[in-house]
This record gives structure tokens, C-alpha cells and sequence, in this order.
């Protein structure tokens, strides 16, 4: 607490400690872009008409007579995502089909005319109000292209938009993130009119420089996704659930972005699909899938889709428990936890190597201003085996660090297990196919910014680790630093 206090007056220009906090350096996050950061991962639920007919994308011409999940229980489902440790959950109250699955007053194509609680459900209430009762963030996806509205492409499908965006973030408690999907395919029912439909650019149809100031109004804790750029997060770029591009620079046309991962727990798509249970992601891929985007300083969304009855697949949720576990196992033990630590450098005793051990996320290690490179040698009380190196940047002071290496102390001499990223290279994979894959393990010591982990070839056992700012653009604010162990699966059951 204390520090966290000290920070505070540091950005005040409080000079209560003998060394001032250095200035930020470059855009900063915004306090709910930093709290946002720290819930890494969290439940997609994909869940509407398409349910009802083997579809990804409806045409917007299903009949609400289909919606009828007898057996859905928004408490279930839930508390499946909070015991796997998903730090919330983010429901598709409208898909491209344009069918609301809350009583909305903005159309008539919506949950009031399906059989279910006899055109009286709300599935947005009830995943809202389990969420609530879970105190578990919940938050929503409207998509913006709408093939069921015969205004559709025309001013007069703006009104019904905000309209769907008011309702959904006024009357429903408080939403963590709004997604806005780029997809507009074009072609749709319309109403009847069975046409394709050009919109032009999406960002000047929707206008979404006004949609975030409002949404700004309505919700302003809500993070933005999407929005062509607009607001505070973006896709990660690709639907495998890795980010793309590492290194990751979250300072981006002078403003700071987050980035988002995307991806379905279950390969036959986003909604649920007959056959399902043979299509799921093991526990040991969502792992390869965590790594590559939560250990790139992005989050992770993962979908998991109730079926017809409006349960989850059990073949789905096994996994997902037992990657939960595998994730628990990882962060139980940080090895380097209370860590002696010897640095080359420090601008006071508020800015010691100690703060690089001490478990708080707030604290941070930083040389005086200048210094871009520096070494902090870290001496655990006994020897500890650790295959993941996990680094976090005090971003709330911008992000600094260009590259970094780590050493470890092995048979007498120092060995590296961490390269330096050299300038211009990068580790990064295209949004289709496979690549990504040979980057899960072995990557070099690039940017920092949030929260990086480097997972090693091989576990090292040793009790001297030295990590070296190899570049930075400024003084570094090193916040943490922890080494980990990965289990198996079979370790973490
Ligand atoms: C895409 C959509 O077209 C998919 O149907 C899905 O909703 C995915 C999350 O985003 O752009």
C-alpha cells in the first residue's frame, strides 16, 4: 500500500523519497486499460439462432420460433468459467443475423416472438444476472452488421444500433468490454429485400467516433474492442487465439492500444455445431494458445458455445477444466519470489532490485533516468528448477523495454537461456496456418510491456538468474519478475 502511495505522489512530482519517479515515457494505458490487462483471459459464449441451424453466419431470415434452449442455465455456465480461473465472460446478444436475444425495443426480430418462457426470456439478463450474483465481469458483442433490418446500409439502421447499444449498456449493470465485429459480409434478407449491400467504410456508416464518446458516457469503465480503432483494444490478428506480432509496442498512432486474442475452444466454429465434442482444443494446445497470447502482453478470448438444450458440451468443459488447472499449476509458485537482488544500478531505495521480488504488480526496479541498460542478478535461497521466465514493465510510466536477456548460473559460468531480440527482427507468425507454432517455445527477449513469458526449450535448475535491459527507450521500470514451472497436464489433475 505503501508504495502504491509513493507512486502515486511520484506521478504528483512528490519528491517524499529521495528519487523522484521518473516521468512517463511515451501514451500510457488508461487505469481500465491497466485493469483490464490483468484479467488475461476470459469466456466468449456464442449462443443465438444459428444454434438452431448448423450455422456460422445467418442470413437474417431464421425464423425466433427455433430459440427454444430448454434446459439453459446462465448460473451453470458461469460457474464453469469462473472455476476454470476465466476472469469473466462476453455473450453475443446480437450476431450477423440481427436476432436480439433481449427484449429489445429497437425490432420485433427478437426473443419476444420465440417459444422460450413464452416470448418472456432474456438471456442477456440472465447471464448478467449470474455474473453479478459471480461477481464475474460481463460484457457484450453487438455486431454491428445487421441482415435482418431492411434499413440496413441506410441512415435509418443507425437509430436502431444505438438504440441495441443504449439498452444494452443501461439496463443491464455494469459491462466490461463491448465488442464492435468488422465482419459485413454484404449480401442478406434486409427485410425481405434479399440483396447485397455495400456500406462503404464501416468506421464513417457507424460513426464510431460518436458511438465511443457515448458509450464513454453511458459505461466509461467499458473497453472498447474494436470500433476501427477507436477505442482501447484490438484484435490480436488471428482467430487461432495468438498475437500475431511480437515484438508487441501497445503505443500505436501516439495513443495506447491493448490487444485482444481471439479464438473457439472448439474447431467446428463459434456457435455450436451437431458432432461437436470431437472438434475440442486439448488442455495442452489452450496452453500453446495462452503462451502465444497472454505471454505476448494481450488477452485471451476463448469461445465455448452452449448447445440446443443451452448447455455446454461436457467434452468442451473437461478440457477447459483441466486446462484451467494446468494454468493454476503455472502460477502457483513464482520461484523467484523474495529473491536477493543485486542490481547495477537503482535511482533509491524505492526503486531497488527488491521491488523485482517482492510480488507486488505496482512496485518496480528503475535506474536513474538516462541509464537504458542495466542488470539485475537475482539469488534464490536454494536451487529452484523453471522452464517460464515471466517479466512485467510498470506501464502505467509507458512502455520502455526493446530487448532483454537472461542468464542463468549453470555448472560455474553463465549460460544464457534467454537471447537478446536484435533490432528489425521479430517473431512474427501469419494469421492462417501453422507457424505460430514454432514460436511457443525458445523465443528471444523482445519488448516487455504489460506481462511477457518466455517459455525455455528446457527446464534450467540453478539458484542464480541475472536478466539483462539489453534496450530501452528510456530509463526501464522492471515491476516483476518470476520464474515458473509449466506442468503437465497429468501433473496438474
Ligand atoms: C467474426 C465473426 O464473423 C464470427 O462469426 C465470430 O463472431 C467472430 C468472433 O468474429 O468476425
Amino acid at each position: 500500500m505503501l508504495k502504491k502511495c509513493l507512486l502515486a505522489l511520484g506521478f504528483l512530482g512528490c519528491t517524499l523519497s529521495a528519487a523522484p519517479a521518473p516521468e512517463p515515457y511515451g501514451p500510457v494505458p488508461t487505469e481500465q486499460q491497466v485493469n483490464w490487462l490483468r484479467m488475461e483471459w476470459y469466456a466468449f459464449v456464442h449462443f443465438g439462432l444459428n444454434t438452431y441451424t448448423n450455422r456460422e453466419w445467418g442470413y437474417g431470415d431464421e425464423s425466433p420460433q427455433l430459440f427454444n434452449p430448454a434446459h439453459f442455465d446462465a448460473d451453470a455456465i458461469v460457474r464453469t468459467f469462473k472455476d476454470a480461473g476465466m476472469s469473466g465472460m462476453i455473450y453475443t446478444a446480437k450476431h450477423h443475423d440481427g436476432f436480439c436475444t433481449w427484449p429489445t425495443e429497437s425490432t420485433t426480430y427478437s426473443i419476444t416472438c420465440s417459444p422460450w418462457k413464452d416470448g418472456k426470456g432474456d438471456v442477456v439478463r440472465e447471464f448478467a444476472d449470474a455474473c453479478r450474483k459471480h461477481n464475474f465481469p460481463f460484457g457484450t458483442y453487438l455486431s454491428p452488421w445487421d441482415r435482418n433490418c431492411a434499413e440496413y446500409g441506410r441512415p435509418g439502421y443507425l437509430d436502431v444500433y444505438y438504440k441495441q447499444i443504449e439498452e444494452l449498456l443501461t439496463q443491464y449493470g455494469p459491462i466490461f468490454e463491448i465488442w464492435f465485429d468488422g465482419a459485413m459480409g454484404g449480401d442478406g434478407f434486409y427485410g425481405g429485400a434479399r440483396e447485397n449491400r455495400n456500406i462503404g467504410q464501416a468506421d464513417h456508416y457507424y460513426n464510431y467516433e460518436q458511438v465511443v464518446k457515448n458509450i464513454r458516457k453511458m459505461q466509461p469503465d467499458c473497453i472498447i474492442w474494436g470500433a476501427a480503432n477507436r477505442g482501447d483494444a484490438t484484435w490480436a490478428g488471428s482467430e487461432q487465439g495468438y498475437a500475431c506480432n511480437y515484438p508487441l509496442w501497445n503505443s500505436r498512432n501516439g495513443k495506447w492500444i491493448c490487444d485482444e486474442a481471439d479464438t473457439r475452444h472448439n474447431r467446428y466454429g463459434w456457435f455450436w455445431h451437431p458432432g461437436q465434442a470431437s472438434g475440442v482444443k486439448s488442455p495442452e494446445h489452450l496452453m500453446q494458445v495462452y503462451m502465444m497470447s497472454v505471454g505476448r502482453g494481450a488477452n485471451l478470448i476463448l469461445n465455448l458455445a452452449p448447445d440446443r438444450d443451452g448447455r455446454l458440451d461436457a467434452a468442451d468443459v473437461a478440457s477447459l477444466e483441466a486446462f484451467g488447472k494446468m494454468r493454476r499449476g503455472l502460477l502457483a509458485r513464482d520461484y523467484a519470489l523474495e529473491a536477493k537482488v543485486v542490481t547495477s544500478e537503482s535511482r533509491g531505495e524505492e526503486f531497488d532490485g527488491s521491488q523485482l521480488t517482492d510480488g507486488d504488480i505496482e512496485s518496480y526496479w528503475c535506474p536513474r533516468d538516462g541509464t537504458t541498460s542495466a542488470t539485475a542478478e537475482l539469488h534464490l535461497e536454494k536451487p529452484a528448477t523453471f522452464d517460464v521466465i515471466r517479466l512485467r514493465e510498470q506501464i502505467r510510466l509507458g512502455q520502455r523495454v526493446e530487448a532483454f536477456q537472461v542468464d542463468a548460473w549453470v555448472n560455474g559460468e553463465w549460460k544464457t537461456i534467454v537471447h537478446p531480440g536484435c533490432p528489425g527482427e521479430n517473431e512474427n507468425a501469419p494469421s492462417h496456418g501453422q507457424q505460430w507454432l514454432k514460436f511457443v517455445r525458445g523465443g528471444k527477449g523482445h519488448t516487455i510491456g504489460h506481462q511477457v513469458m518466455r517459455w525455455l526449450p528446457e527446464p534450467v535448475t540453478t539458484d542464480k538468474v541475472r536478466l539483462t535491459i539489453v534496450r530501452a527507450k528510456a530509463c526501464p521500470c522492471i515491476s516483476e519478475f518470476s520464474l515458473l514451472k509449466m506442468p503437465s497436464a497429468e501433473q496438474a489433475k
